[in-house]
């Protein structure tokens, strides 16, 4: 028999080579856990760049992110968490199944060899930490000092321009496995193929297992099997999970006190919640869609963003900044696009699920618009003013 091209690696003489026997440490299992891994990579790179451009848009997109349809980011966001979640398993087996390169000798053969051996382990590191760091930022672990948005944005171009690099590297041994051999031209032992449908199998079953117990916090038909996350749908105060409550925020009683909207433009003007209760209210139905993967739709009333903005004579393309009583975090203050706060579903909200908005989802006004995350959905708002 034939022995198997890159089932394991070349030993030569060397006496501190290490022979791998087992199966499946070969280029077709390779090529075939790789083409999953690649989806799920592609489909969370790109529901990724979706995010970040919505949460930090370059000034020429500022305006032309999409508010349609209503629960674009919901699904985005939900395909960027379940994605990122299945490439664990995936990743962790195409590890597997390449580990024996690890071990080959010599381990340098060459300067073309040393920099392809080094971009692997580039492309290996960013890969393992891109995901375990999305992992524990759904499970709102931050272990980390520094800014997790920052950090895995530019993770993700490292392990994409590595990634690409990798596949450009083997395309010939993809190409070349991409398809099951007929037996004349297999190179591998034929009687791997039974051993290859039980990895692939298990892995099927590890990544289903794992959806299913996680995409209920977005995909309500799932919502009674969620175990692996950290907000489960029917769990919170008005029917709506709670992520930062008013305590965590260090939002006081007193601040409320003396509370009054305060609306900034070429007529600006204050108003205090009774008199915002006396505008024309609205309803509508829209999701709260948490970056960190789960999502909810509830009913909010409150009264059209863009019918304040008209009385301040603030003009139609303006966009806003809209702060928040918060005083420190990230969240404390969010800029607006003209596409958002024009729109007729964007509510300045004063209730939810037809109650008044409790404290922890904003009292006395929060900002409810359609398309955006989470992390935009500006609670406990203070004063909207015109940007720039
Ligand atoms: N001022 C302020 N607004 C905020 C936040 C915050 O921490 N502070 N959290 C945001 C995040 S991350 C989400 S997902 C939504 C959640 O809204 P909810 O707690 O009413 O469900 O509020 C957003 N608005
Ligand atoms: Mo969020």
């Amino acid at each position: 028999m034939r022995k198997p091209a890159l089932r394991a690696p070349r030993t030569r003489s060397s006496p501190r080579a290490v022979r791998f026997r087992g199966g499946l440490h070969d280029p077709r299992t390779a090529t075939v856990i790789g083409r999953l891994l690649g989806v799920a990579v592609l489909v969370c790179f790109v529901t990724g760049l979706f995010s970040h451009v919505l949460q930090e848009p370059p000034g020429w997109l500022a305006t032309r992110t999409p508010a349609r349809p209503v629960w674009v980011f919901r699904l985005t966001q939900g395909l960027h968490v379940a994605t990122g979640i299945a490439a664990i398993p995936l990743l962790l087996a195409k590890l597997w199944t390449v580990y024996p390169r690890l071990f080959e000798w010599p381990p340098v053969r060459g300067v073309r060899h040393a920099l392809e051996r080094i971009s692997v382990a580039v492309l290996v590191a960013a890969a393992l930490l891109e995901v375990f760091m999305g992992l524990l930022n759904t499970l709102q672990w931050y272990v980390w000092p520094f800014s997790f948005r920052q950090v895995h944005w530019a993770l993700a171009w490292v392990l994409a321009g590595s990634l690409l690099l990798h596949i450009a590297v083997k395309a010939p041994l993809i190409s070349a496995h991409w398809r099951r051999r007929s037996p004349q031209t297999l190179q591998l032992p034929q009687e791997s193929d039974p051993d290859r449908r039980s990895l692939l199998l298990g892995l099927g079953s590890a990544v289903g297992a794992l959806t299913v117990v996680s995409a209920g916090q977005s995909f309500p038909p799932l919502r009674q099997l969620t175990l692996l996350a950290p907000r489960h749908m029917d769990h919170g105060s008005q029917g709506l999970p709670v992520n930062r409550t008013a305590a965590a925020a260090r939002i006081s009683r007193s601040q409320l006190r003396d509370w009054r909207l305060s609306v900034r433009g070429p007529r600006p003007y204050t108003l205090s919640l009774a008199e915002l209760r006396e505008l024309p209210q609205h309803r509508v139905e829209l999701p709260i869609a948490c970056v960190e993967g789960w999502s909810k739709s509830a009913r909010w009333t409150g009264v059209r963003l863009r019918d304040l903005l008209e009385r301040a004579e603030i003009p139609q393309g303006a966009s806003l900044r809209v702060e928040s009583l918060q005083r420190e975090g990230a969240f404390a203050v969010t800029e607006m696009g003209a596409q958002y706060a024009q729109d007729p579903l964007t509510l300045l909200a004063l209730g939810l699920n037809g109650e008044v908005l409790n404290l922890d989802h904003g009292y006395p006004a929060r900002i409810i618009a359609p398309g955006r995350p989470g992390v935009l959905q500006t609670k406990w708002v203070r004063q909207i003013e015109v940007l720039g």
